[in-house]
């Protein structure tokens, strides 16, 4: 079922989501909607709380040809993170047709459950290390905009707004 995408500003999207307890059918089925809902949109990344789930879940799948690797990453934490660092233009999928250059760690080590329960860790570069740190994010609550100036971030933040209210009107 592809769920609705919630629109920054949201109170959910700035909470510190709770850990995922045992891994139920529920949470099976939300990361399987979570899936469809992120390949619907498109995107390459979807956390839990965009969807209005305040649980530690994210999915991804960074392969833009080929085969696709759709992943669910349950309770997931970074391990280490290198001292180089790269810059991509991030978007977000609740904050749509907004973009800007952030600044990140270029590798990371990350743990997380699988939804077998099964512990897994891996080391992710390239694009695949800017989302997974940007969907990581949303589960602290923080923005990819948090990274942007304050006169950046007041503009985007106004045009959600307006953006919302067209919405709401139609
Ligand atoms: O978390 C999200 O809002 C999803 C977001 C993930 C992301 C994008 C860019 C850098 C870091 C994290 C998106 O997927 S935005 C859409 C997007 O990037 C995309 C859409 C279609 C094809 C390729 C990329
Ligand atoms: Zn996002």
């Amino acid at each position: 079922m592809i769920r609705p995408i919630l629109i920054h500003p949201d109170p959910r999207l700035k909470k510190v989501c709770d850990p995922v307890g045992e891994i139920t059918p529920e949470i099976r089925q939300l990361a399987a909607d979570m899936l469809e809902t992120m390949y619907d949109a498109p995107g390459i990344g979807l956390a839990a709380p965009q969807v209005g789930v305040t649980k530690r879940l994210i999915v991804m799948d960074c392969i833009k040809e080929g085969d696709p690797e759709p992943m669910a990453l349950v309770n997931p934490q970074i391990v280490w993170s290198s001292e180089d660092l790269s810059t991509y233009e991030e978007g977000c999928l609740s904050i749509p047709e907004q973009y800007a250059e952030v600044k990140r760690p270029a590798e990371v080590r990350v743990r997380w459950r699988a939804l077998d329960g099964s512990e897994q860790e891996r080391q992710f570069s390239g694009l695949w290390a800017t989302c997974v740190q940007h969907e990581i994010d949303h589960l602290d609550g923080k923005l990819f905009i948090d990274y942007l100036g304050p006169l950046k971030r007041q503009m985007i933040t106004r045009k959600m707004e307006k953006l919302k209210r067209e919405r709401a009107r139609a």
